[in-house]
């Protein structure tokens, strides 16, 4: 097999480049936006960790000046409408898990799905971006690792209390993720972005936090698969 580079392949200044990228772009922007406000409502659920909490969210504010900066260094309006959309499933449960006092189930969705899909996405994207855009998200993915890390802390030292919790927040939130990679498939393309190399890399990630969490071989190959064929 040989491996495409981007810039054997990838016209930045295309038409069609830039109207897939006016739809990713504006996905993570609004999912950088998304993201500081959920860190922000996580520090008020968790009093003992409000300050690296808040210090996370301000992580996320710089994530998304990064990725508008992005989309105006290529000339490109973010669709942010599309991007609303595309969020709104795991956004409402997000806000429904909150209003409950639900921490885990918080957690499981903004520090466990969304960040392992937010460093797959960024993983596969850097070596197909533009320069500058590679830069920027270079900057980013490794304070993604450190929001996942934040949750896998906390889901650990209350494991056994969880546990229950994250088994139906992984039924209820899983199969979303796939259902959100489809929705993206073809824009992800345009980029250079293969989903299936994109599922590999999230069901890594998401794996290996189950595993870090706790979770036994056998649960994680459950909780993993679930909602694959959605
Ligand atoms: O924690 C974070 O910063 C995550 C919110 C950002 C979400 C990024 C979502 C990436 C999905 C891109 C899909 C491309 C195929
Ligand atoms: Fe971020
Ligand atoms: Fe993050
Ligand atoms: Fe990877």
């Amino acid at each position: 097999m040989t491996t495409a580079t981007a810039t054997t392949v990838l016209d930045y200044t295309s038409d069609s480049y830039k109207d897939a990228y006016s739809r990713i772009n504006a996905i993570v922007i609004e999912g950088e936006r998304e993201a500081h406000d959920n860190y922000l409502q996580l520090g008020e659920l968790l009093p003992q960790h409000t300050d690296e909490l808040v210090r996370l969210a301000k992580m996320e504010a710089r994530h998304k000046k990064g990725f508008e900066a992005c989309g105006r260094n290529l000339s490109v309006t973010p669709n942010m409408e599309f991007a609303q959309a595309f969020f709104a499933q795991l956004h409402g449960n997000f806000q429904a898990a909150a209003a409950e006092g639900k921490i885990a189930t918080c957690l499981l969705i903004q520090a466990l799905i969304i960040e392992c899909f937010a460093i797959a996405a960024y993983n596969i994207y850097i070596p197909m971006a533009d320069p500058f855009a590679r830069k920027i998200t270079e900057g980013v993915v490794k304070d993604e690792y450190t929001h996942l890390n934040f949750g896998e802390v906390w889901l650990k030292a209350n494991f056994a209390t969880v546990k229950a919790e994250l088994e139906q927040a992984n039924r209820d939130n899983l199969p979303i993720v796939w259902k959100m990679l489809n929705a993206v498939e073809a824009d992800a393309k345009v980029l250079g972005m293969e989903k299936d190399a994109l599922v590999e890399d999230f069901m890594i990630q998401y794996s290996g936090a189950l595993e870090n969490i706790g979770f036994t071989t056998r649960e994680i190959m459950k909780m993993s698969v679930y909602g694959l064929t959605a």
